[in-house]
């Protein structure tokens, strides 16, 4: 098996114009790969610490200058000439290095970079495509009938992704009732130009948030929903097409309470601000209810809803496995989004899925808000048979590049390929 050769990091700017890191890795048999990391904007507080310089004479104080240096010197250097055939000895060399609880020495910016070229540059080495690459490095069948992720598409956005005035961050719709990925995206394109057209129609602006949705200064989380059964139904895919929150909760909860769509209301109020939310709309999914250490909120609201709705942990878990565990202990929700600069290395990523796997939970793969044209998640969420991701709106190429890779996922798999509601 081949072993790491050279590894090499710039920094490159990502979907905002923010610096992040790319990092290239060639090993001894000449295969060759890169991988860049992605940046949030609704950061969890528990997440692993992306490395900036904080000099505000360059890029605001965002560049990550000192992550870039941490690669191509210390890890570099205890990289060198090591065998790449397992991915988490390779992990576990960049977690000792590094030594913290949070990645605060090294960077989880610089760290993950690494973890994912050289994940990418393995496959390339075995000639395998990076999804079937992941599967075989973590375990997974691939003989088997293989899933293709149901699309999360955030198509409406608000919260600090856009200025559209929505408490909620991110409005989705959820293609299910196709029997295709191919079909689901298509069905998710068309809701999507529907309700351009349809808020072009109202007045409202057609200019789009960080994530690709469209920003419109609509009055609430009820209106935003409406506005979409409306597209769905334009489009002809009533009945087929269902929708998703992400509520990105912690942005709007201040000392002990939640302002909320012109309200304040309590924890406990909330969950019943949802409950009118789920009486009227066929919403399958909902990310961050409460704020990350809001344990008893999610409490509530898994009692209440969690049989018959997905309750998803974001800036809760921090894909960290420590909180999921205690999650999973305490049945605080019934599934995790997934996102690998939340916790570092590709193989903790994995871990935080194959918790979720072994409890019953859903895993969701997701994208950040801040993005890059690498496509890893989709691999990922193929590899590890997630069943979901969540990477986007219907726009923006740093969305539509997971998207994409998922068709020739699909197309490469063929009769192999399934495509399934993971919703009741
Ligand atoms: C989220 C993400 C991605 P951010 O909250 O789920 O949609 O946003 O990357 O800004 O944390
Ligand atoms: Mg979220």
């Amino acid at each position: 098996m081949s072993t790491i050769k050279h590894l090499h990091a710039r920094q490159i700017l990502d979907s905002r114009g923010m610096p992040t890191v790319e990092v290239e890795c060639t090993l001894s048999d000449g295969a060759f790969a890169s991988a860049a990391v992605p940046s949030g904007a609704s950061t969890g507080t528990h997440e692993a610490l992306e490395l900036r310089d904080g000099d505000t004479r360059n890029y605001g104080g965002k560049s990550v200058e000192k992550a870039v240096s941490h690669v191509d010197g210390p890890i570099a250097k205890v990289l060198q000439s090591k065998s790449v055939s397992d991915q988490r000895t390779i992990d576990q060399l960049l977690l000792d290095l590094d030594g913290t609880e949070n990645k605060s020495k090294l960077g989880a910016n610089a760290i993950l970079a690494v973890s994912m070229a050289v994940a990418r540059a393995r496959s390339v080495s075995e000639k395998q495509p990076l999804w079937r690459s992941l599967a075989i490095q973590y375990g997974v069948d691939t003989k088997e009938p293989l899933h293709l992720p149901v699309p999360l598409m955030n198509v409406l956005n608000g919260g600090v992704h856009a200025d559209s005035g929505l408490s909620f961050q991110e409005f989705m719709i959820v293609p299910v009732g196709y029997s295709s990925f191919k079909d689901a995206l298509q069905a998710g394109a068309e809701v999507f130009y529907a309700l351009k057209n349809m808020l072009k129609q109202f007045q409202y602006v057609t200019s789009v948030g960080d994530e690709g949705g469209f920003a419109p200064q609509v009055a609430d989380a009820d209106h935003a929903c409406s506005i979409l059964m409306r597209a769905i139904e334009t489009a002809g895919h009533k009945g087929k097409v269902k929708l998703a929150l992400d509520c990105a909760a912690s942005e709007f909860y201040q000392k002990g309470k939640y302002q909320v769509d012109g309200k304040v209301l309590s924890s406990a109020k909330l969950v019943d601000y949802y409950a009118a939310l789920l009486e009227h709309f066929p919403i399958v999914s909902i990310e961050d209810s409460h704020s990350e250490d809001d344990w008893e909120g999610f409490g509530l609201m898994q009692e209440r809803f969690g049989s018959k709705v997905q309750l998803v942990g974001d800036d809760l878990f921090v894909t960290n496995t420590k909180r999921i565990a205690q999650g999973i202990e305490r049945r605080v929700a019934n599934a995790v989004l997934i996102k690998l600069n939340q916790i570092g290395t590709v193989s903790e990523t994995v871990d935080a899925i194959q918790m979720c796997q072994k409890a019953g939970w859903n895993a969701i793969v997701s994208h950040r808000s801040g993005e890059t044209s690498d496509t890893f998640i989709a691999d990922l969420a193929v590899g590890l048979q997630s069943g979901q991701i969540k990477t986007g709106s219907l726009s923006r190429t740093e969305r539509l590049c997971k998207y994409n890779q998922l068709l020739r996922i699909e197309e490469a798999l063929g009769s192999q390929a399934r495509y399934e509601s993971p919703f009741a």
